[in-house]
């Protein structure tokens, strides 16, 4: 049963269906439920949002990548299912921000200047809001020098950047330049992600790790706070 959800969740995000009203790529799908409907009964199910996230929403939106790529697909179908994840997410948002944890520390994120996928950018804020960090969500599209700004004046211990172009990522280093022209590099420690980058580009620009995902995120800022108490 749970693994007939999280299939047709999948399946949804593909579609592009935000809700039962909406046709699918396929069409002749409405009255079935779309990816609203889907993400509250995986909730009723007990099926984990982590669960949800991954093997649903994101699982989907990887093959909606592929299909853009063999050019099966094109950017309104891109956005129609980037509008349902997004959906989804504003149900799951309040259960992953659910806690009742003390800071665990400032976090600021931003998607680089140039690019304005915000998709994966939000569930790491919800799901780091969610473990206890306080997040400063810059947006998409963020200049530099913004930035750096940030670093300087909300002083947060972590930055993290994301970027899903191969046109962009070269700004986050950039950035990583930037921070050391300002004396910043040293305040803060800086977490990449984004399906453009990888562990080997966040070596060679010098930032502290790439994160496959949130959940990773999560880890690796837990093991920062381990080595540092
Ligand atoms: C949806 C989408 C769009 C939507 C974005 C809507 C939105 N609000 O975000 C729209 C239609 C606007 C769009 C536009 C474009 N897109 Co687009 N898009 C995608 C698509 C299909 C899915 C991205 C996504 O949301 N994935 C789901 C989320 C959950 O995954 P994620 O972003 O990777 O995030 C997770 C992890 O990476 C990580 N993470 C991400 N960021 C961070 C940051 C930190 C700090 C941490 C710790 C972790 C982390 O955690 C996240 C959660 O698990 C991808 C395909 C793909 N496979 O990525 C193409 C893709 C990224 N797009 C692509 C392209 C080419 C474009 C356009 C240039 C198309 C055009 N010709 O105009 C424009 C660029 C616009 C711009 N200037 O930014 C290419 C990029 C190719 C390349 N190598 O550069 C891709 C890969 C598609 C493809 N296969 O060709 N796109």
């Amino acid at each position: 049963m749970s693994e007939d959800i999280i299939a047709s969740l999948k399946e949804n995000v593909i579609q592009g269906r935000k809700t039962q009203d909406d046709e699918g790529i396929d069409e002749e799908l409405s009255g079935t439920p779309g990816v609203v409907e889907l993400t509250q009964s995986a909730l009723d199910d007990n099926i984990p949002p982590e669960t949800i996230i991954t093997r649903g929403l994101t699982a989907g939106m990887q093959v909606v990548g592929e299909k853009f790529t063999t050019r099966e697909y094109f950017i309104p179908d891109m956005l129609a299912s980037a509008e349902a994840v997004g959906a989804a997410m504003d149900i799951l948002k309040p259960i992953l921000e659910a806690s009742n944890i003390e800071t665990k520390g400032k976090f600021a994120i931003a998607t680089v200047k140039g690019d304005i996928h915000d998709i994966g950018k939000n569930i790491v804020s919800i799901l780091l809001k969610g473990a206890g960090y306080e997040v400063n969500d810059l947006g998409t599209d963020v200049p530099t020098e913004k930035i750096v700004e940030v670093v300087r004046e909300y002083k947060p211990d972590f930055l993290g950047l994301s970027a899903l172009l191969t046109t962009t990522m070269v700004v986050m280093g950039e950035i990583i330049e930037a921070l050391k022209e300002n004396g910043l590099r040293d305040k803060v420690k800086v977490l990449i992600g984004g399906a453009a980058v990888s562990d080997e580009y966040a070596q060679e620009i010098g930032v502290d790790a790439y994160c496959v995902d949130g959940f990773h995120a999560i880890k690796v800022l837990d093991a920062f706070q381990e080595a540092k108490a």
